[in-house]
């Protein structure tokens, strides 16, 4: 069967999606990965496919037509892919797992803006935020299983969406010193989460990598973007990120030059 291409940061939490559904459907093999460097300049040919767009991952099929957003792109390779399905086949089920997975833009947005915010007397606000959609999925997992580890049975889709972003929200454990109290309007979700966190299907990336990666991302540059009085990006791919040190935790006055963070090579 002809190859899908799918062009991604290997570290981007969208294309995580991606590569878990295909661990769990045992299709790793079955899909070419492009890795992009968002630190340079965009091939200009792939600018071409994606009509101008940046935002990864994009996935084309062997015919050249081109799917772009990452919840998109999963449930297409869900359906065109062997293994089993990963979504739940009752469709009330499917439609309740739906609903838990439309809430993953708002919370995404609020960890993202909580750790790119650079001002300490909103640090609060944003924490109250992120704790409050933190609240509202304790709550909807508690009324569809509330004995349960998982939205239902087994990790299934809404696992394989929000996954990438627990495991992306290491950067305000590390940068924020965010934690979920110790109570339980948050019980039910940290029980989730912790579950999601170890699944063996959902091993892409680490803690250290996210940390030092992301880095830019507590200093409010994202996407690559170089923060001020430094040349280079805390995504580079050179030098490595294994061979770097942990950056330091305090975002908030931070004056960390490239050689400091392990980003010129010796
Ligand atoms: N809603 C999109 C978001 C994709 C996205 O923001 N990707 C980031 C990487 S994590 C990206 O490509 N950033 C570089 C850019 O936009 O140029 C999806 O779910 O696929």
């Amino acid at each position: 069967m002809p190859k899908h291409t799918i062009y991604h940061i290997p570290v981007c939490p969208f294309s995580q999606r991606l590569e878990i559904l295909l661990r769990l459907k045992g299709q790793e093999d079955s899909v070419d990965f492009k890795v992009v460097d968002i630190t340079r300049p965009r091939d200009p040919e792939l600018l071409k496919k994606t009509r101008g767009t940046t935002a990864l991952p994009v996935l084309e099929t062997p015919d050249g037509d081109i799917l772009k957003e990452s919840l998109v792109i999963l449930q297409y390779l869900e359906e065109i892919l062997p293994g089993g399905l990963i979504r739940q086949s009752d469709p009330l089920k499917h439609a309740i797992e739906n609903m838990l997975i439309a809430k993953e833009g708002p919370f995404t947005m609020a960890g993202y803006l909580f750790v790119m915010n650079q001002q300490t007397d909103r640090r609060t606000e944003h924490e109250e935020k992120l704790l409050g959609i933190y609240r509202d999925i304790n709550e909807f997992l508690i009324n569809f299983n509330p004995e349960g580890t998982y939205l239902f049975d087994e990790f299934g889709l809404a696992e394989t969406v929000y996954t990438p972003m627990f495991m992306r929200f290491w950067f305000l454990d590390y940068y924020e010193n965010f934690t979920l109290p110790d109570n339980e309007q948050y019980q039910r979700v940290k029980r989730w989460q912790d579950a999601c966190l170890t699944h063996p299907a959902a091993q892409q990336v680490t803690k250290e990598e996210i940390v030092k990666l992301y880095y830019d991302y507590a200093l409010g540059a994202g996407n690559g973007a170089v923060p001020e009085g430094r040349t280079r990006s805390s995504f580079v791919f050179e030098p490595h990120w294994k061979t770097r040190p942990w950056p330091p935790r305090n975002k908030y006055d931070a004056k960390t030059t490239d050689e400091e963070l392990g980003l010129i090579s010796a």
